[in-house]
């Protein structure tokens, strides 16, 4: 990987060293789909979160993003190395009601603009983390089935030995 457009398309597996695992889809150039399949809002999923997305260097990449739910988050890809670091910045309520965030967020928008309004923000719950890349496939821009169910267990297993296939 090399150009900004070698990096669109990518579906990405990562396990951050506090052991949360998470899934990206680069859906295109300021979109992305993820499903989070472990860790404080494991289970949580959401689809055309637009996103800043630039390339720092050749084959390094930056992807940043504010959600509804007011948590912010801000992740360094380095696929060639099969490595990324994140800083995850929580609010507060979120850190402490997580399983009010657990759920396909697209059908909530209302409840995460509610809650972020009824809970409080400070201080902020920061997790600055490297990530181990686990998988790395390229379905293509704008592919509709690649996050298109929540996670369940094994799901990450069943991408990663081709059981899940999105084509
Ligand atoms: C990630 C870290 C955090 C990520 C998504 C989030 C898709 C989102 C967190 C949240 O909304 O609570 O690496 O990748």
């Amino acid at each position: 990987m090399k150009s900004l457009e070698d990096f669109l398309g990518s579906h990405m597996i990562y396990t951050y060293e506090n052991g949360w695992e998470y899934e990206i889809y680069i859906k295109n150039e300021d979109t992305i789909d993820y499903r989070i399949h472990s860790g404080m809002v494991g289970g949580r999923w959401v689809r055309d979160q637009k996103v800043n997305i630039v390339k720092l260097v050749d084959g390094v990449y930056k992807v940043s993003w504010t959600e509804p739910t007011g948590t912010d988050v801000s992740l360094n890809f380095m696929p060639n190395d099969k490595r990324m670091h994140g800083v995850i910045f929580f609010p507060k309520w979120v850190h402490e009601h997580p399983e009010i965030t657990v759920r396909y967020q697209n059908d909530f928008i209302d409840l995460m603009e509610e809650s972020r309004e009824k809970y409080e923000t400070y201080p902020k719950y920061v997790v600055p983390e490297f990530a181990d890349i686990t998988y790395i496939g390229n379905p293509g821009t704008n592919n509709e089935k690649v996050v298109s169910q929540a996670p369940y267990e094994g799901m990450t297993d069943d991408i990663r030995s081709g059981k899940l296939k999105f084509d």
